[in-house]
Parts: structure tokens; sequence; C-alpha cells
């Protein structure tokens, strides 16, 4: 159990006002829109003629109780694109689609231990940014991630930061204002391979990583190593082979 995930639970077990009025403030406060009106990841209906892929790339592997991303190292990518002006684990990714759905990383996860995984992005909207710039969808095969906020899951559109420098986050992108202190979080069914896909909603919206932490039923950490995404670039990757752009 790592230092933070104490804090977490106390906040929100203890004073749950508190909790979540901290966790707020620390992913930037309340959280408005863009504009459009698609709340959902249309998919890939144009279908991958136009993406980038690499057909050597191989899966990631969730090791210990952890998967961890390099979002450039995606097996597949359409419509973003490297930038290297910033701070990162080796790069970030920008997307670039002009409308929502139009643009993709997808990347394959073979997990061996079942169970909840809290899901955390380093990411950031670009420099002067609105708000408007600070999300994406994201689904694993198919289905959407979720909170839980202590009664009942929500599903949540995706991940979304206020951030405005690279930092990891476990910050959902919702509507709902009452969910936004909530781990994100993916329920692993059966071992086996998934994808994961990180699907463009706000054109210049960066990410540079993409940590996955198997949790207990008490929602704490049980990862050994207790690493901690919040500082640093995080963990390095585990089980990447052949990706995306390394060659
Ligand atoms: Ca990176």
């Amino acid at each position: 159990m790592t230092p933070y995930f104490t804090i977490l639970r106390r906040s929100l077990l203890v004073t749950p006002t508190l909790g979540l009025a901290l966790l707020i403030s620390a992913c930037g406060g309340s959280q408005s829109d863009a504009t459009g009106t698609q709340d959902h990841a249309s998919g890939d209906e144009n279908g991958t003629e136009e993406s980038d892929t690499n057909p050597t790339s191989g899966s990631y592997a969730e090791v210990s109780g952890i998967v961890s991303i390099e979002a450039e190292h995606a097996a597949e990518v359409r419509n973003w694109s490297r930038d290297d002006g910033y701070a990162a684990s080796g790069t970030t990714m920008r997307d670039d689609a002009s409308s929502r759905g139009d643009g993709h990383l997808r990347f394959s996860v073979t997990f061996t231990r079942t169970g909840r995984y809290y899901v955390w992005f380093r990411m950031r909207k670009p420099a002067g940014a609105t708000d408007g710039s600070n999300d994406c969808f994201v689904t694993i095969d198919g289905n959407d991630l979720k909170v839980h906020d202590g009664t009942s899951a929500h599903s949540v559109i995706g991940m979304g930061t206020h951030q405005t420098s690279l930092a990891f986050q476990s910050r959902p992108k919702t509507h709902d204002a009452a969910l936004r202190g909530y781990h994100p979080y993916c329920d692993i069914t059966n071992p086996g391979t998934v994808d994961l896909v990180v699907t463009s909603r706000a054109q210049g919206f960066l990410v540079d990583k993409i940590v996955l932490i198997h949790v207990g039923e008490d929602g704490n950490s049980d990862t050994p190593a207790a690493l901690n995404p919040t500082s640093g670039f995080g963990p390095a990757e585990t089980g990447a082979s052949t990706p995306f752009g390394s060659g």
C-alpha cells in the first residue's frame, strides 16, 4: 500500500467531502466540456486504412499487478503524433484529430492477474489551451472505464486533466461533477489479452504514459512494489515488445 493510497482512503472514508474537495483541487478544479455533441467514442467507422499500424507490434503485459505503457509505443496510431516538446518519459503523443472519435492510440495488453485496476494517465493539456483540449475517450475491449462512488459503479467517458504540465492523474472525464474525485478503473475478469484504446476527443491533448495498478477489494493498492505513479515518470514499461515507431 502506498502512502498516497492510504491518504486517499482516509480522505474519502473519514471525510468524504474534504477528500473529494482535495482530489478535485489536486486535479485542477471543475471541468467543462469541449464543444460538440459527441459524448462517446465513435470507434473506427472509417476503417483502418488511414491508421499507422505496425503489424509486428507485440503486446504489453501486466507484471505483478502493474501495466505501464508509453503512449508513443502504441500498436496502432491514427491521427495522433509524437510531440517532443515536453519533459516526458520518452516522448508524448498529441491528439491531432480534427473531430471527436477521428483518431486513436491502440494498445494490446495481456493480463494474468484478474481483478480491479486503477487507471492513471501522465497527461496534460497544451499550454494556453482551453478546457476543450483536456480529455480523451478510453475503452477496454470496447467497455467504458468506471468509477465507484461507494454505492454503485458508474461509466465514465475517459480520462481528463486541467494540468498544464505533464503529471500523473487518476481522474475521470465525466459530466457528473460528483464522480470526479474517484479513481477510474477497469475490471479484468479473465486472464488474457484486451484492447486498450485511447480515442480522440480533444485536439492538442497530450498523453505521455498510461499506468494500470491492481487494487484490492478495499480499493487500496496492493502492489508490493508500492509504486507511486503520481510523481516522476512512474514504473518502467511492462512486457513491451516491438512497439510502434521503435525501430
Ligand atoms: Ca511517453
